[in-house]
């Protein structure tokens, strides 16, 4: 049986710093920033703050590039700000987590400026270096192995001076730590205890389980076109990775710490091993088959389409998987690396956006597992307008792959136009422009009003002027305000939202809704109702779940705990139920 906890019964807001707010006017958003809108964060009910990395770094990758531990990145604010930004979210009984990046580092770190100094460096060993291998006909020098970047092309970077190339899963500036080097670990460890020392309550992990490479490095399996190759399955939940992740866990008990794994490309089974309860090593980890639905087998640009059913049958076999095997979820359907999903699985058209946010809300809130809301989720942040240019994308991700269609696809202007779109619709610079905060022209509150001559770092959305934090808060109809009431509805249940069973319904049938009973004990139920139509349907309730309904479906407000009694006993005699 799944044992209580209070990081089961949380549920947490990831800001991404640079997009949330910023305070001084530089364009960039930051800490200060941050705890101004702490009152914001706390009205809308959320127990924990998540926080993309703060830390010292080029930003190569948006701080997912650390070339400092210990250092806050000056333009984000002071250690004194991190402090105080703690503080903050203690004072109002939150908690604060903090984006942990140890599977690589910067190429800026110390670390890897001495490891690449000399072979005889005593830093040598830190990193994955390894010699060139020669082209078998042409004698050419080539990386050894074929293993692609995820950030496109090889994973592999040559260094003149020490004439050997180096691994890098993400950008050249982003070289993989070396795990199997016990320096390594102890180093990571003092990391984790000096944040936790510092007041931070547990940590977002970075694609933690690639941290455990196969040995020997070998090649990946040939499934494209060209030399470079998808090669997770030689770093995914590799040979060590449940012996590091229980020495952290080991940490992390001492401090009664919070955890969540990104686990991208990682097998069920896996990650039931991180997340068993009597594993000891992590509470809960992200996977990304919902995140895949959309995107093609080869990389997230390739083309692919959204299905309910699809999404259906993911979810019910995370739920289940981890019901029954006493582990636990991190329900996330939006984060900084990927689409707003408004527009992604349901509809940003103006008479739907809102109804489309409340309907998702209402399909993830309710499951079981840890909630996570992405800044702006609340308030049916859409993509990027279709007319914007690829001027106006920041990521390296895309830019990196636009590249690369440019010199395959020379004026191939359908195939470059596919590509744009893709961008646009799973893109990460999606969810990465700035906070709406209100419609004052032109920075929507995002930055102070006496900065008008700066830019902000990433352009802000057009359609601010009616989608931002003042209107939502202020309109009772509101996603935002929606999403308040889920998350206070799932705390009045606990028994039911946290630790009651799950049961998916039609599991076999293809139809655009998805709906899931949750049930303690009879009468104590739950049934929510969540249709991806764009029309109007009429849907039969089936006889499982008839003599209870919970109706959450888009049109009616979450109701609260006493009212919903009332509300259920007007829909028991009914056979079906209006879907908006
Ligand atoms: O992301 C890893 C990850 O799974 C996604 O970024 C996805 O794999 C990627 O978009 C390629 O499809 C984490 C961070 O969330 C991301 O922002 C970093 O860029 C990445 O790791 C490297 O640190």
């Amino acid at each position: 049986p799944i044992k209580r906890a209070w990081w089961r019964e949380a549920s947490v807001y990831q800001i991404y710093p640079a997009s949330f707010k910023d305070s001084n006017g530089d364009g960039l958003g930051d800490i200060p920033g941050i705890i101004s809108e702490l009152e914001y964060i706390k009205k809308l009910g959320v127990d924990i703050v998540w926080l993309s990395p703060v830390l010292q770094s080029p930003q190569v990758d948006m701080g997912y590039d650390v070339s400092d531990y210990k250092k806050i990145y000056p333009p984000y604010g002071t250690m004194a700000d991190h402090d105080a930004l703690i503080k903050g979210l203690h004072d109002r009984g939150m908690k604060y987590v903090m984006d942990l990046v140890v599977n690589h580092t910067s190429d800026q770190h110390p670390w890897f400026k001495a490891s690449r100094s000399s072979k005889t460096s005593s830093y040598r060993d830190w990193y994955i270096w390894r010699p060139a291998r020669r082209h078998a006909q042409t004698g050419e020098r080539m990386p050894p192995n074929n293993w692609e970047s995820f950030f496109s092309r090889s994973a592999w970077t040559w260094d003149e001076t020490t004439q050997e190339y180096y691994l890098h899963l993400w950008a050249s500036g982003q070289p993989d730590l070396n795990w199997e080097n016990p320096q390594v670990v102890e180093a990571v460890h003092d990391v984790i205890r000096f944040w936790l020392n510092r007041g931070v309550d547990g940590f977002r992990m970075d694609v933690i389980n690639y941290i455990s490479k196969e040995p020997g490095l070998p090649n990946a399996k040939v499934r494209k076109p060209g030399f470079v190759q998808k090669a997770a399955e030689h770093f995914s939940c590799g040979p060590r990775l449940h012996e590091y992740l229980q020495d952290i866990g080991k940490i992390l008990k001492e401090y009664d710490a919070f955890s969540v794994g990104e686990m991208p490309d990682a097998e069920p089974e896996d990650i039931l091993k991180a997340v068993g309860q009597e594993r000891g090593e992590l509470a809960m980890a992200f996977q990304f088959e919902i995140d895949s639905i959309d995107v093609g087998p080869s990389g997230r640009f390739e083309q692919g389409t959204f299905s309910p059913t699809v999404l259906k049958k993911i979810v019910n076999k995370w739920q289940t998987f981890m019901l029954s095997n006493s582990g636990w979820n991190a329900l996330f359907m939006e984060n900084h690396d990927m689409g707003r999903t408004v527009s992604r699985y349901a509809s940003d058209t103006p008479a739907l956006r809102t109804l489309s946010a409340k309907m998702l809300a209402n399909h993830l809130a309710f499951q079981s597992g840890t909630v996570f809301l992405y800044q702006g989720q609340e308030l049916a942040m859409a993509n990027l307008p279709r007319e914007w240019g690829m001027d106006k994308y920041k990521d390296i991700e895309c830019l990196n792959h636009w590249e690369t269609v440019l010199e395959n696809y020379p004026g191939d202007l359908l195939k470059q136009q596919m590509y744009r779109e893709r961008y646009r619709l799973v893109g990460r610079d999606n969810t990465r422009t700035p906070m709406q905060w209100n419609s004052q022209y032109p920075h929507a509150g995002f930055m102070p009003t006496n900065s008008d001559n700066t830019v902000p770092w990433m352009p802000i959305h057009p359609d601010y002027p009616a989608w931002n934090v003042a209107n939502a808060v202020a309109d009772p109809g509101s996603s935002f305000h929606h999403w308040r009431k889920a998350l206070k509805l799932r705390k009045h249940h606990m028994d039911i939202f946290v630790y009651g069973v799950f049961e998916m319904l039609n599991i076999d049938v293809e139809e655009n809704v998805i709906a899931y009973i949750r049930a303690v004990t009879e009468p104590s139920q739950a049934l929510i109702v969540a249709s991806f139509s764009a029309e109007e349907i009429w849907w039969k309730i089936p006889q499982r779940a008839r003599h209870f309904l919970l109706d959450l479906s888009t049109d009616t407000t979450i109701c609260n705990s006493n009212a919903i009694v009332s509300e259920l006993g007007n829909y028991a005699s009914r056979n079906d139920i209006r879907l908006v």
